[in-house]
């Protein structure tokens, strides 16, 4: 029987952070065995948001390197660029032809982006999500791994390939969302009310795989902390649940062992082992990505394009036969 598909992305707008880890390249690694994967680095997303091209050039690469140094295997999966494939946005168009302006105005990303960047509320940005659905259905995608905050988007691509379906008959596969319950919403390090951002305006929201670990010591340590200093779970404690949630995702042990650990020991203790784990973790992940040259992505790069190629074209055939465009 062969495995059922599994696609997933990330923009390459800055160095990848430990929620994007714990949210969803985590989670790729765990099941790349299991599953025929396909990830891409989706920057026709990331210049939804100005990029400067030499930054955005890095990025891309650093991105593909991060996959590697994070554990995905590329023998076992595919890895590739979005815009290498022209289809994703030809798709894009026909799809957008079947998505409504209301349900993209409902878009919680959308209007998060659009509040923070004012100047800057360009057509690409509201129609973020049906790129999204493009590069998902165009692939026969069966499930899709990725934080919580792409739930909505998601569903989004599930409403399109459902409206495409009973309007031009049976094309795209339904995909279904995995998302992990632990990990898959890291709350920024000084606001444990948003989610951490790689675009947040302050560096200590996050903690950047690329960090140096003494930088990341001090961003764990300046955490904001909630009132009280016992160590327990409580939603009431935002804050702390998040830094215990880190500390979970580092160490593989369960909160509950966590908490019985700290019980009777401050925020302090907490804090400064905290502030080890994440410290050992960037340094192993660092040696990882730095013994990755710049040529040997570029190459997976390229082969990876091919390979996607072929399935998107394929795809297109199809779409443009059903839809009547084809003569
Ligand atoms: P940006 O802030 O530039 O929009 P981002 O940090 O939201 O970027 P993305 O590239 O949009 O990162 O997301 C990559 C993956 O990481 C997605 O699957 C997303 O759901 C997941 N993710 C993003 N932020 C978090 C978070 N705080 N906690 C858990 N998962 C996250
Ligand atoms: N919008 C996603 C990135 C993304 C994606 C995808 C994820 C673009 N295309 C397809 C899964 C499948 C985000 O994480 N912000």
């Amino acid at each position: 029987m062969s495995k059922k598909r599994i696609f997933s992305g990330v923009q390459p707008t800055n160095n990848i952070h430990i929620g994007n880890y714990f949210g969803a390249i985590k989670n790729w690694v765990d099941v790349q065995d299991q599953f025929d994967c396909i990830f891409s680095v989706v920057d026709l997303h990331a210049i939804t948001v100005y990029q400067k091209p030499e930054d955005l050039r890095q990025n891309i690469l650093k991105i593909a390197k991060t996959y590697l140094a994070l554990g995905i295997n590329p023998k076992k999966c595919l890895i590739f660029q979005q815009s290498d494939v022209k289809e994703h946005a030809e798709l894009c168009w026909i799809l957008n032809s079947i998505a409504k302006m209301g349900e993209l105005e409902r878009m919680t990303q959308y209007k998060d982006k659009s509040a923070s960047h004012p100047e800057n509320i360009n057509v690409g940005l509201f129609d973020y999500p049906v790129l999204m659905a493009a590069d998902i259905l165009l692939y026969n995608t069966q499930a899709v791994p990725v934080g919580e905050d792409q739930k909505q988007h998601l569903e989004l691509a599930r409403d399109l390939a459902i409206r495409f379906n009973s309007l031009y008959g049976e094309t795209f596969i339904v995909p279904e969302p995995m998302i992990k319950k632990e990990g898959c919403r890291i709350m920024g390090l000084d606001n444990p009310y948003k989610k951490m951002s790689k675009s947040a305006p302050s560096s200590y929201n996050y903690i950047s795989l690329l960090d140096s670990p003494e930088e990341a010591k001090k961003k764990i340590m300046k955490a904001v902390t909630d009132s009280g200093s016992e160590i327990k779970f409580d939603t009431e404690k935002p804050a702390l649940c998040n830094l215990l949630t880190i500390y979970s995702q580092l160490s593989g042990e369960i909160i509950s062992n966590i908490v019985e650990k700290y019980t009777g020991r401050g925020y302090g203790d907490f804090k400064k082992d905290l502030s080890e784990l994440v410290a050992n973790f960037l340094v192993d992940f660092q040696k990882k990505f730095n013994a990755i040259s710049d040529e040997e992505v570029q190459e997976l790069l390229v082969k990876g394009a091919k390979k996607a190629r072929k399935i998107a074209e394929k795809k297109m055939e199809e779409v443009k036969e059903k839809i009547g465009i084809k003569i």
